[in-house]
């Protein structure tokens, strides 16, 4: 099979998810809604810049402070909650998580030109690797960053984990080798370990038009390039995980009251503010969606 290309059909995009680990839906976007989001990404951190309110990653590469994200976007705009709950977005989310998933994060990248490079990881390097029955087994509490384990981006020959988390870039402008695009390892999602810093591993780069959007999920290798070009390149990652987990993203903390105020009943739940089989209660199981810790009851003597 080639390497995945831009594509419409749902049927190869989940070939390509199980095949590859990544697929990429096809004009996700109109040409006027992708210019629209790269006016307002670019303005919103612009604006972030001039109050110094600006983060930038520094684990994504030491010293590197060119790229910029663009964090919290629930709270920014209902041009970035709809990517959020864009139908082909969440249909790949059901695909790789299940039909119950949440919100973890929503950020924009901008890799501006002179930056570093990424170092190539899995999104999900906190999930603990499975054992045989009666050996020891990892602690998920104790799992870092650079825990590991590392290995080569191939076909495991013993049981791995599945996915828990999917990613999704939008291509508010168009990716390409030169504007520091998305790299994946092939494949890696099927390794069952993790890209070992310290080696060189082949990736290819995912170049694509403005309103694509890259889909990849928990397991792949991936990194952003590095930006020769003369312009930036602005994408905003959609990422989900599994009902149970933590988010990268506190969203139930960190949206803005007028902004959770306003959600749509699915906003609510996606963002996590309706319990999944009572995980997630802040009284009643089954409130939907939860009440605030101050309108519950507290301590009666
Ligand atoms: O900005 C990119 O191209 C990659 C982003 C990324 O690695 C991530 O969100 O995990």
């Amino acid at each position: 099979m080639p390497l995945p290309a831009p594509t419409t059909d749902y049927a190869q995009q989940v070939a390509d998810l199980d095949e590859y680990g990544y697929c990429i839906i096809a004009e996700a976007l109109s040409d006027k809604d992708a210019r629209a989001l790269c006016d307002r990404i670019s303005a919103q951190a612009r604006a972030e810049r001039s109050r110094s309110l600006d983060f930038h990653y520094p684990a994504e590469a030491e010293g590197d402070d060119v790229n910029q994200w663009v964090y919290q976007l629930i709270n920014k705009g209902d041009e970035f909650q709809q990517l959020a709950l864009h139908p082909g977005a969440r249909a790949l989310a059901t695909y790789i998580i299940g039909a119950e998933h949440l919100l973890s994060s929503l950020d924009a990248h901008i890799t501006y030109p002179g930056n570093k490079v990424m170092p190539l990881h899995a999104d999900q390097w906190w999930m603990p690797q499975p054992v045989t029955p009666g050996t020891p087994h990892g602690r998920q509490g104790d799992l870092t960053r650079t825990s590991g384990p590392y290995g080569d981006p191939i076909p495991a020959t013993a049981p791995i984990a599945p996915p828990l988390s999917a990613n999704m870039m939008w291509m508010a402008n168009d990716f390409t080798e030169a504007n520091g695009a998305t790299r994946m390892v092939p494949r890696s999602h099927l390794s069952g370990c993790l890209p070992d810093p310290s080696r060189h591993y082949d990736a290819v780069t995912i170049e694509a038009p403005a309103g694509s959007l890259l889909v990849w999920e928990g397991r792949t290798w991936h990194a952003a390039g590095i930006n020769t070009a003369d312009h930036p390149r602005y994408g905003v990652v959609t990422y989900y995980c599994a009902p149970i987990m933590r988010g990268l993203a506190n969203l139930t903390y960190g949206a803005r009251s007028e902004v959770r105020d306003a959600m749509s009943p699915g906003l609510l739940k996606l963002c996590g503010f309706v319990p999944w089989n009572s995980y997630g209660m802040t009284d009643d199981p089954d409130s939907n969606p939860v009440r605030a810790g101050d309108d519950t009851a507290g301590r009666f003597d």
